[in-house]
């Protein structure tokens, strides 16, 4: 039998699980040698912790480890349904919680390391967090790709940790308003335009996959200023309004001069809920978003893999 602790949050309505004890070990180094030794040697257990029946497609884990870089709270590997993430906003906003939940932190400033970078975090309340993401940035925009049953579709390409397509969804004729309700469709409209980058060749620098799209329009409640859908790489939608992809749009923002440093950005999601994003500009100039939010603890359980289990590692 193998035994594992789980801290399960939510931030901003997307479920963060928590790996706290009972993961694999992964050895020492750096964190993205860690993230490889996980995906091919221990993919099993990123299965049987996100997938059912013990998860669902739209729960993102976090296996916590021992960070290399001593002035972290803590190390993590962020991961979901289908594989492994660069960085997750929403998670890291949930592991912020998590950790005040376990008392291992108190609030203030706090570091976590991930497998591309050291992101820092302001532990506002128990509940709410600010994370200073990685460098983002617009790589190309205005790109137009062809889409199934949807025709010209025109959007940004953008990295706000993870890669994003981020298009106006009010220009694409036929579509729902962003509400619940629409998700289906929204669904499928999303999952078209990212088989059309794929078709035509459309990429991230370095050729790095589009993973993420991202949809927005004007927000619906009164004090935000966009309201957007994002899919996820496991086809889920992000029930918070994406912290990475919240990132990669304050990035287009800020190329666009359409936002100065400083200056608050309030992305609400499908559901209403909200981050709430800026930026400060580095000494090299780059964009670095920080998002607040906030996050609660609704589980802390023992999951059980049992050896005769046919679904031990998950179902799929
Ligand atoms: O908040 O960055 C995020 C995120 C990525 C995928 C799901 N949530």
């Amino acid at each position: 039998m193998s035994n594992l602790r789980v801290i399960d949050s939510h931030t901003a309505g997307e479920p963060t699980r928590a790996v706290v004890s009972g993961g694999p070990d992964l050895g020492g180094g750096p964190m993205a040698e860690r993230l490889r030794r996980f995906e091919k040697h221990h993919d099993d257990f990123r299965r049987s912790v996100v997938l059912e029946p013990r998860g669902s497609d739209a729960l993102v884990g976090a296996l916590l480890c021992e960070p290399t870089d001593g002035r972290c709270a803590t190390g993590v590997i962020f991961f979901n349904n289908v594989g492994y993430l660069n960085m997750c906003g929403h998670g890291a906003i949930g592991v912020a919680v998590t950790l005040a939940y376990l008392e291992r932190v108190e609030l203030g400033e706090l570091r976590l390391e991930t497998p591309i970078g050291v992101v820092s975090i302001v532990l506002r309340s128990p509940n709410e967090a600010s994370i200073e993401n990685v460098p983002s940035y617009r790589f190309r925009s205005g790109v137009a790709v062809a889409v199934e049953g949807l025709g010209i579709v025109r959007g940004d390409v953008a990295w706000g940790g993870n890669w994003f397509f981020l298009a106006d969804s009010t220009s694409i004729p036929g579509l729902a308003p962003i509400a619940l309700g629409a998700e289906p469709q929204l669904t499928e409209a999303t999952r078209r335009i990212k088989a059309a980058l794929v078709r035509e060749g459309v990429t991230g620098r370095d050729g790095a996959e589009i993973d993420h799209v991202e949809l927005f329009e004007p927000a619906v409640s009164a004090g935000a200023d966009s309201r957007n859908f994002v899919l996820c790489p496991g086809a889920a939608y992000d029930r918070s309004p994406c912290g990475t992809g919240t990132s990669a749009k304050v990035a287009c923002l800020a190329a666009e001069g359409a936002l100065q440093p400083g200056e608050d950005w309030v992305q609400e999601s499908l559901i209403g809920s909200r981050f709430v994003a800026r930026y400060r500009l580095n000494a090299e100039g780059e964009v670095i978003p920080s998002i607040t939010g906030q996050a609660f603890v609704c589980g802390d359980t023992t999951l059980i893999r049992h050896p005769q289990d046919p679904f031990r590692d998950g179902i799929g």
